[in-house]
């Protein structure tokens, strides 16, 4: 079986593609064109050499056709994007671009080349913005009402995954999944932005760290479960539209909390709030009801919170 990943450098694409190989899938991923090669590859130099590359990019659809018909994967995950929601407010246009266009020239690429191939669509929680159900959760049918460029050009996508299952008979699953993250997580994300922060506190490296909303919810889990899931929902016989979270809402207050205390500090005496980092405008609270997918995919996460942010302070203190 040949698996095809776009985004294949980033936080999942790497833990993606580690599971495929020891499934034995032939790999290989898109890659985009940067002026410093290495910087493509840090999270995924161990297993270079067990993998193909493509040099491509979501918003050229003829790198898209020439690569899925050079290929002829069996299954597709699409994770290439411009991931960052608060830059999405700096970059909108750019964003839907990536996002949205370039999810579309995955869509008609394999309509077009490979139409027997199942995807996966990188959709994402935020896609919620500020709605909740009145038992305080996301699920499925949760309305979706986007509160950032970002946001919007995830329902975008995820919409005209659904449009394309239906009119084309295409296998597209939509995997809604709620924030994830891991040692290998982007700095400029809040978890790794906190545990890299109060390291660098603790080893007297800097003095504080400038945050933006401290009072903020999301529903944290670890990247390497969460591409297990992804993995499992093109297993499964038919497409499907599955969220995947943790169902535990915590602060970026407790984040901060918990991580300075595992370092026997106190966040309080080290956090300063910097108007930039402050967004346009915020989704308040993230909390996700993934029984369908557990009950369906029989998935189980390995981490939890505490264990996820452990992980993340072990390793980033290596580095
Ligand atoms: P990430 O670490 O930011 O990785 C994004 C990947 O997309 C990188 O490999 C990046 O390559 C690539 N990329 C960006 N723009 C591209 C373009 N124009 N053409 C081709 N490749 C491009 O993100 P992640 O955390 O792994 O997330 C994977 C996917 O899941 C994304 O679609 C994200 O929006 C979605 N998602 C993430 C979460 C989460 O909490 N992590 C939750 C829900 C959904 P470069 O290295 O060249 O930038
Ligand atoms: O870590 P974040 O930037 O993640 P965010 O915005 O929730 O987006 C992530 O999860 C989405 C799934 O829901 C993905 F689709 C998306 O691709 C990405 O992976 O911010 C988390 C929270 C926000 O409320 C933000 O306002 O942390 C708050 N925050 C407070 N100070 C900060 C900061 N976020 C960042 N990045 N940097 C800060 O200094």
């Amino acid at each position: 079986m040949k698996a095809l990943i776009t985004g294949i450098n980033g936080q999942d694409g790497s833990y993606l593609a580690e599971h495929l190989l020891k499934e034995n899938y032939e790999v290989a991923g898109v890659v985009r064109r940067s002026s410093v090669a290495e910087n493509q590859t840090f999270r995924i130099n161990n297993f270079l050499n067990d993998i193909k590359t493509y040099y491509g990019d979501l918003t050229d659809a003829d790198s898209l056709a020439h690569i899925v018909n050079d290929f002829k994967p069996d299954i597709v995950f699409n994770l290439a994007a411009q991931s960052h929601v608060r830059l999405s407010f700096s970059m909108p246009a750019y964003t839907a671009q990536v996002n949205a266009i370039g999810a579309l020239n995955v869509f008609e690429a394999i309509r077009k080349y490979c139409p027997n191939a199942k995807v996966y669509q990188a959709s994402s929680s935020e896609m919620f913005g500020s709605s909740v159900d009145k038992d305080a959760y996301q699920r499925e049918t949760t309305p979706m009402t986007p509160v950032s460029p970002y946001g919007c050009s995830k329902l975008y996508a995820y919409s005209a995954a659904r449009n394309y299952r239906k009119a084309y008979n295409l296998f597209i699953s939509n995997g809604i999944l709620f924030n994830h993250e891991s040692p290998r997580r982007g700095t400029n994300f809040v978890t790794a932005k906190v545990v890299q922060g109060a390291l660098k506190i603790k080893s007297g490296r800097i003095k504080h760290l400038e945050l933006g909303n401290l009072d903020s919810y999301r529903d944290w889990g670890h990247s390497y479960d969460y591409t297990r899931a992804m993995l499992l929902l093109l297993k499964h016989d038919s497409p499907e539209d599955i969220v995947i979270s943790s169902g535990e809402a915590r602060s970026v207050r407790d984040l901060c909390e918990i991580v300075f205390k595992k370092l026997d500090m106190d966040y309080k005496e080290y956090i300063k709030v910097n108007d930039k980092f402050i967004r346009p405008e915020e989704l308040p609270y993230l909390r996700g009801d993934c029984s369908k997918g557990k009950k369906l995919l029989g998935w189980k996460p390995k981490y939890n919170f505490e264990t996820l942010i452990e992980d993340m302070i072990d390793h980033i203190s290596r580095n």
